[in-house]
C-alpha cells in the first residue's frame, strides 16, 4: 500500500479531504487520478480507497479467477434501500444465485422480444410530448423526459404498472424519493454513519421518509398483481413479466422461490436500477448528437434506411443499427453512467505495477477514467467519435477496456434491455426531429451515485419530410 500514491497534503483524522466535494467525488478523483496515475489512494474518514484506472491493473481485478465484485462504498450505502436484492447482495448470500437464476430468463431474447411493442409505446408517449414543445417553440428537459421514459419503460415491461410520468409536470415522488436516497447513499461515503444523524438530521430523516416512500410504492405493486392473478406455472422458462417471475417461479433445481421481503428488495432494485443509468445514457447521447450535427445525420440515414417511410421498428430491426449503437457505446465510453464498480481479491494476489493485494483487499475501478485512458484510446481520448467501435477498432483493443456494464458473474443484467430501449428511443427520435443544442449550455454532470447530464435542455424542429 505505501507504494501506491496519494494526495500530498493530508489532514490528521480527515485524511484526503482538501479539494474533496460532496457533491461530485467521481469527477474529483478523475481530477486527482490524472495527477497521481493508474493506481491511487484517498483517505477518507481513516479509511483508505485504493482507485484503479489505468487498462492493464482494470484487466486484473476483471480477471474472475482472482477478483469479484465487492460490494463497498455507494452499493454498500444501498444496503439499507435495496437489502439483498440483486444488485447490492454479498456475493456469498444464497438469494444473489436464487435470483439470478430465477430472473436471467426475463432478459433473453424471448422475453426482450415481448417487451419491445411496450417500449414502443412509451417511446410514442415520449413523442407526443415531444411534438407538444415542438408546436410551442419550446426547448425540452432531456433529463427529465429521459426518466419519464426509461421509468415507464421498466415499470410497463417489468411489473405492469403505469406511474403516469408523461401526465405529470413534476417528476414522480417515487423519481424524487429514488434521487433523495441515491444522493445520501453517495454522501454517507464522507460521513461516518453513526454520525449521520448528527451532522445531517433532516438528510437522515428524509433519507428515512424517502425509503419508507418506495417501499410503500412497491409494496402496492405487488399487492395490485397479487390481487389480479399472477401468470405463469412456477416453471422458470414459464412466460410473465419480471414481477410474476419474481411472484410465481421456482427454482429450477431446488424448487425454492423467493420470500416476500427478497421480492420488495428486487422490485425496487429493478425500478432503480431499470431506469436511472438508462436515462443518463440516453440524455448524454442527445447531447453528444445535438453538439455533432454530421454524426446525428449520418445516425438519421441509418434510421431512415432501416425503418423507410415512417414505419414503426420491428424487434428485428432495432439490433441491426449499428451506427447508432455505437453513438451509445461513445456516450456510454465518454460518461458511463454507473461511473464505478468495486472487485476484491478471492486470494493473494499481484496487480499489475507489482501491488500486492492481500486475500478481501479490493480497489475501486474508476470505470471513467479507464475509458480515457490514453495508453488504449490516444490522445483525442475526451473527443466524441462513435468510430473507435468500428468492429475493426473494437478488435484492435485489449479486452477489458470498456466496461459500462462492469464485469463477470456480477455484470449488468438489464444491459440487453437497456441497449435496446436507447437504440430503439434514439432512432425514433432523430428520424423524427433535428436536435439544437442551447447555445449556452456547457456540459455539467451532476452525480447521485449515477451521472446526469444537468440541466440540459434542446430544442427541437420536426423533419418536414417526416409524417
Ligand atoms: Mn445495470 C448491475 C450499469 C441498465 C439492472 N449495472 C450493473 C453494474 C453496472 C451497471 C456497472 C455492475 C455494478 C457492480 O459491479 O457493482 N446498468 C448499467 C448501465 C445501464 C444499466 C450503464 C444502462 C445504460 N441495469 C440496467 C437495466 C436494468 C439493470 C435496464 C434492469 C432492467 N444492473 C441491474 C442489476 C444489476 C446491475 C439487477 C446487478 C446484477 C447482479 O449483481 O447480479
Amino acid at each position: 500500500l505505501d507504494r501506491i500514491p496519494h494526495p500530498p497534503r493530508r489532514v490528521p483524522w480527515l485524511g484526503d479531504v482538501l479539494g474533496v466535494s460532496v457533491r461530485t467525488p467521481v469527477q474529483d478523483s478523475m481530477a486527482i487520478g490524472r495527477r497521481l496515475g493508474p493506481v491511487f489512494r484517498r483517505k477518507v474518514l481513516g479509511k483508505e480507497i485504493v482507485f484503479a484506472w489505468g487498462a492493464d491493473v482494470v484487466a486484473d481485478l476483471c480477471d474472475e479467477s482472482r477478483f469479484a465484485k465487492h460490494v463497498g462504498l455507494g452499493v454498500a450505502n444501498l444496503r439499507p434501500v435495496a437489502g439483498d436484492g440483486l444488485f447490492t447482495a454479498y456475493n456469498h448470500e444464497p438469494n444473489w444465485q436464487l435470483a439470478h437464476d430465477i430472473l436471467a430468463p426475463a432478459f433473453g431474447r424471448t422475453a426482450m422480444a415481448a417487451y419491445h411493442p411496450l417500449m414502443l409505446g412509451v417511446a410514442r408517449r415520449l413523442v407526443e410530448r415531444w411534438d407538444a414543445s415542438e408546436r410551442a417553440g419550446e426547448a425540452v428537459d432531456v433529463p427529465g423526459d429521459m426518466t419519464r421514459l426509461t421509468l415507464e419503460t421498466i415499470a410497463r415491461t417489468g411489473f405492469g404498472h403505469d406511474f403516469g410520468s408523461f401526465e405529470r409536470d413534476r417528476p414522480h415522488p417515487f423519481v424524487t424519493a429514488m434521487v433523495g436516497s441515491l444522493t445520501f447513499a453517495q454522501r454517507r461515503n464522507v460521513v461516518p454513519p453513526p454520525l449521520l444523524p448528527l451532522v445531517l438530521p433532516r438528510a437522515a430523516r428524509r433519507n428515512a421518509a424517502d425509503i419508507a416512500y418506495l417501499e410503500r410504492t412497491v409494496d402496492e405493486v405487488v399487492r395490485a398483481r397479487r390481487a389480479a392473478g399472477v401468470a405463469g406455472d412456477g416453471n422458470s422458462d414459464g412466460d410473465g413479466d419480471l414481477l410474476d417471475r419474481m411472484l410465481a417461479t421456482a427454482h429450477p433445481v431446488t424448487g425454492e422461490g423467493l420470500s416476500d421481503e427478497n421480492i420488495r428488495r428486487q422490485v425496487i432494485t429493478f425500478l432503480v436500477a431499470g431506469h436511472e443509468t438508462t436515462s443518463g445514457a440516453l440524455s448524454f447521447a442527445l447531447h453528444y448528437l445535438a453538439l455533432h450535427p454530421d454524426i446525428a445525420a449520418r445516425a438519421r440515414a441509418e434510421a431512415d434506411r432501416i425503418w423507410p417511410d415512417g414505419a414503426e421498428p420491428s424487434y428485428e430491426q432495432v439490433a441491426k443499427a449499428r451506427y447508432l449503437r455505437r453513438v451509445l457505446d461513445e456516450s456510454l465510453r465518454l460518461w458511463p453512467t454507473a461511473p464505478a464498480f468495486s472487485r476484491e481479491a478471492l486470494a493473494d494476489t499481484e496487480l499489475a505495477g507489482g501491488h500486492l493485494v492481500r486475500r478481501g483487499g479490493w480497489a475501486l475501478v474508476l470505470t471513467l477514467m479507464l475509458h480515457r485512458d490514453p495508453a488504449v484510446w490516444g490522445d483525442r481520448a475526451d473527443d466524441f467519435d462513435p468510430d473507435r467501435f468500428l468492429p475493426e477498432a473494437v478488435r484492435a483493443r485489449p479486452a477489458h477496456v470498456f466496461k459500462p456494464f462492469g464485469t463477470g458473474a456480477r455484470a449488468c443484467i438489464g444491459r440487453q434491455f437497456a441497449l435496446h430501449e436507447a437504440v430503439l428511443v434514439l432512432g425514433l427520435l432523430l428520424r423524427r426531429y433535428d436536435l439544437h443544442p442551447d447555445p449556452g449550455y456547457r456540459l455539467r454532470v451532476g452525480e447521485r451515485l449515477t451521472l446526469m447530464p444537468a440541466g440540459l435542455t434542446l430544442h427541437l424542429t420536426r423533419r418536414p419530410d417526416r409524417p
